[in-house]
C-alpha cells in the first residue's frame, strides 16, 4: 500500500544494516543519530532512539540487526496515532496551510477519492484571494465531476464557506470540501480570518468543520512543526496531510509532527494527479520505513 515509501526511504534501513554489520563503536552510534536526524525524525527523537539502542547493545552485544530494526519499529510506532473517521452528513472538511503546500490539489484528490467511494461531493473555492485560485479549483471540479461553490475574487472567504455548508445540507451532499487561501502562520490577521471561517461553518452545522486538515509540504522538514503549532492555535487541527512525499526522502517528519503535536497524519500526497493520495497507516508506514 505504501510502496512509494519503500522506494524513497529504504536507504534508511539499508544504512542502519550497513552500520551494524560489524560491532558498532561510538562513531557508528553518532552516524546512526545522523541517519535518524536526516530522515527528519527530529533531533530529540533521534538522540533518544540512539541512547536506547546503545543500551540494548550494552545489555547484549550479540544483538542482531533485525532485532535492532524491530526495536526501532516499535519505538517509532509509539509516536504514531491512528486516524479515527468522523461520521457526519455532510462531512465538512476545511483545508488550511501556507502557500503552495498543496491545499487545492489535495482538495481535488480528496474530492476524487470520495467520488470513487460513490459519495456526493461539493467543493468550495474559499481561496478568494486570487481569481486564478478560483479558476484552478473550477478546473479540478470539472475534471473530477463535482459541483463547485464559489464567489467573486476578493470576497469574504467565510461567505463562501457559509454558502457551501448550506448548499451541502440543502443538496444532500455527503462531503463538503472547503479550500482556503495560503497564509503564513505569522500573519495574525489572516489567522483570525481562518478562525472566522470556522465559526461560520458552525453557524450552519454545530460540529462543522468536522475535519480541519493542515496541508504540509513534507520537503520543508522541521519547519512543518512551527506551522502546525500556530495553525492549531487558531483552527484546532484534526489531521495533517503530508504532500510531496514523492519528492522527499524525509518521511520521518510524520513521526516528529505527531509526537510533538498529538495530531494524526491522515493522508499523504504522492504526486500531482487526482489519485496520488493515500491514507496514512502507521503500521504500514513504519514497516516500509524499516524494510
Ligand atoms: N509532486 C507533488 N506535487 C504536488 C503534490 N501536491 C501538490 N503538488 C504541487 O504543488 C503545487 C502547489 O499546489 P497547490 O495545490 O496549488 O497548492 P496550494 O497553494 O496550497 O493550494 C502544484 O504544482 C501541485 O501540483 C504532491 O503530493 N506531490
Ligand atoms: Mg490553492
Amino acid at each position: 500500500m505504501f510502496g512509494f515509501f519503500k522506494k524513497l526511504v529504504s536507504p534508511f534501513a539499508k544504512k542502519i544494516r550497513a552500520l551494524f554489520s560489524k560491532a558498532p563503536d561510538d562513531a557508528a552510534f553518532e552516524h546512526l543519530e545522523q541517519i535518524f536526524y536526516e530522515a527528519d525524525l527530529g533531533a530529540e527523537t533521534a538522540a533518544e532512539l540512539v541512547e536506547k539502542i546503545r543500551g540494548l547493545y550494552k545489555k547484549n552485544s550479540n544483538i542482531s540487526t533485525d532485532e535492532i530494526l524491530a526495536f526501532v519499529k516499535q519505538e517509532l510506532l509509539k509516536g504514531l496515532l491512528p486516524y479515527r473517521p468522523v461520521d457526519a452528513k455532510p462531512l465538512v472538511i476545511l483545508l488550511v496551510g501556507v502557500n503552495g503546500s498543496g491545499k487545492t490539489t489535495t482538495l481535488a484528490k480528496l474530492a476524487s477519492h470520495y467520488v470513487r467511494e460513490g459519495k456526493k461531493v461539493l467543493v468550495a473555492a474559499g481561496d478568494t484571494f486570487r481569481a486564478a485560485a478560483i479558476e484552478q479549483l473550477d478546473a479540478w471540479a470539472k475534471r473530477v465531476g463535482v459541483d463547485l461553490i464559489k464567489s467573486l475574487p476578493n470576497s469574504d472567504p467565510s461567505g463562501v464557506a457559509f454558502d457551501a455548508v448550506a448548499a451541502g445540507k440543502a443538496r444532500g451532499a455527503d462531503v463538503v470540501l472547503i479550500d482556503t487561501a495560503g497564509r503564513l502562520q505569522t500573519k495574525t490577521e489572516l489567522m483570525h480570518e481562518l478562525a472566522k471561517v470556522r465559526r461560520v461553518c458552525q453557524k450552519q452545522l454545530p460540529d462543522a468543520p468536522h475535519e480541519t486538515l493542515l496541508v504540509v509540504d513534507a520537503t520543508i522538514g522541521q519547519n512543518a512543526i512551527d506551522q502546525a503549532k500556530t495553525f492549531h492555535q487558531y483552527t484546532p487541527l484534526t489531521g495533517i496531510v503530508l504532500t510531496k512525499l514523492d519528492g522527499s526522502a524525509k518521511g520521518g517528519i510524520a513521526i516528529s509532527i505527531q509526537k510533538q503535536l498529538g495530531i494524526p497524519i491522515q493522508w499523504v500526497g504522492t504526486g500531482e494527479g487526482a489519485k496520488d493520495l493515500e491514507r496514512f497507516d502507521p503500521e504500514n508506514y513504519v514497516t516500509e520505513l524499516l524494510t
